[in-house]
């Protein structure tokens, strides 16, 4: 059976599997990618992310970049530890540890593939991860620019977290606030706030609002997608990212996209990204040269419906390795 056959299959009503069909049009010649599990779920409190990984491989991640001409290999999964072995040792910053050493595990692999000239895609797992692949694609370049899709700006630290769960405070690591452990790997970064810009922000907690704003980065809220357009808003966000030539990660949390479009997500919040908008900003960023390494995080396939959550990060980075309809 083909791709197309099996996805109409997989999901289910005739509308949805249109919705889903893959774009008829390719484009060869992209770099080739190299693809790192990280089911990693100690930074969130629900059970479930962990499986992410799987979800979108078996949405066909593979087969999906070959078809359109992208050499493909894949490293398997980061081994991580199960939160069942042993509980947290600090409630403020679960698992940070823990976390930690994945991510210099991860930084590793990430640092590896794009020293040999590929995209390292990270497929996740909970956003903590992020400080990983920050860290990992940092040593490859003098400067690199960070582009931030989320519902929430994971901006917290063990003194603001209302959840003590980590996966709501790695960006803030990469700006030096945090746990001790968190900031010594984050000292890693070449990340500075001016090359960093978040997207589809809607949902952040006190504490973290005021440190946000101190630390001085370019959040684009929800709001100004929808009084400026996604198209306006990329095209700043692009700009902030790549300043000046600078090559730059994508961490893109799943939860961006409404909760109708994918709902199997960590931590859903209403009000998100719809399909078409999320490929927009996609196909946006393929246009330019400097993507190193991207992670896609969150998925939750045990709130998912007929893994369709997994099976758009299939077409989200598709479009954003280049795929294109014509
Ligand atoms: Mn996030």
């Amino acid at each position: 059976m083909d791709t197309t056959a099996r996805l109409k299959r997989r999901a289910g009503s005739p509308a949805l599997a249109a919705h889903l069909l893959p774009l008829p049009g390719t484009q060869v010649s992209a770099k080739p990618v190299t693809v790192i599990g990280m089911p990693l779920d100690l930074g969130a409190d629900r059970r479930g992310v962990d499986m992410g990984p799987s979800a979108i491989r078996y949405a066909g991640l593979k087969h999906e970049l070959e078809r359109i001409g992208i050499a493909v290999e894949d490293l398997g999964n980061v081994n991580i530890p199960s939160p069942e072995s042993h509980p947290p040792r600090n409630a403020r910053a679960k698992y940070a540890e823990e976390i930690v050493r994945a991510c210099r595990r991860l930084a590793r692999m990430v640092s590896q593939a794009i020293e040999r000239d590929r995209v390292a895609v990270v497929l996740g797992g909970d956003h903590s991860l992020a400080m990983g692949s920050i860290v990992g694609a940092s040593r490859c370049h003098d400067k690199l620019g960070l582009l931030w899709f989320d519902a929430h700006a994971d901006f917290n630290t063990p003194r603001t977290s209302p959840s003590g769960n980590v996966h709501g405070m790695p960006l803030a690591a990469v700006f030096q606030y945090g746990s001790p452990a968190m900031r010594a790997l984050c000292k890693g970064s070449n990340v500075d706030a001016k090359r960093c810009a978040l997207v589809g922000v809607r949902d952040t907690d006190e504490g973290e609002r005021l440190l946000l704003k101190k630390a001085g980065l370019k959040v684009f809220t929800m709001e100004a997608i929808d009084r400026y357009g996604l198209q306006t808003v990329m095209r700043q966000a692009i700009e902030t990212a790549s300043h000046g030539g600078t090559p730059f990660h994508v961490s893109f949390d799943v939860d961006v996209l409404d909760p109708g479009a994918a709902p199997g997500v960590g931590t859903p919040a209403i009000g998100g990204l719809t399909y078409r908008e999320s490929l927009l900003a996609m196909e946006m960023i393929s246009e330019t040269a400097g993507l190193t390494s991207v992670d896609m995080v969150e998925v939750n396939p045990i709130l998912d419906h007929q893994n369709i959550t997994a099976k758009i990060v299939v077409n989200l980075l598709a479009t954003l390795l280049g795929r294109r309809v014509l």
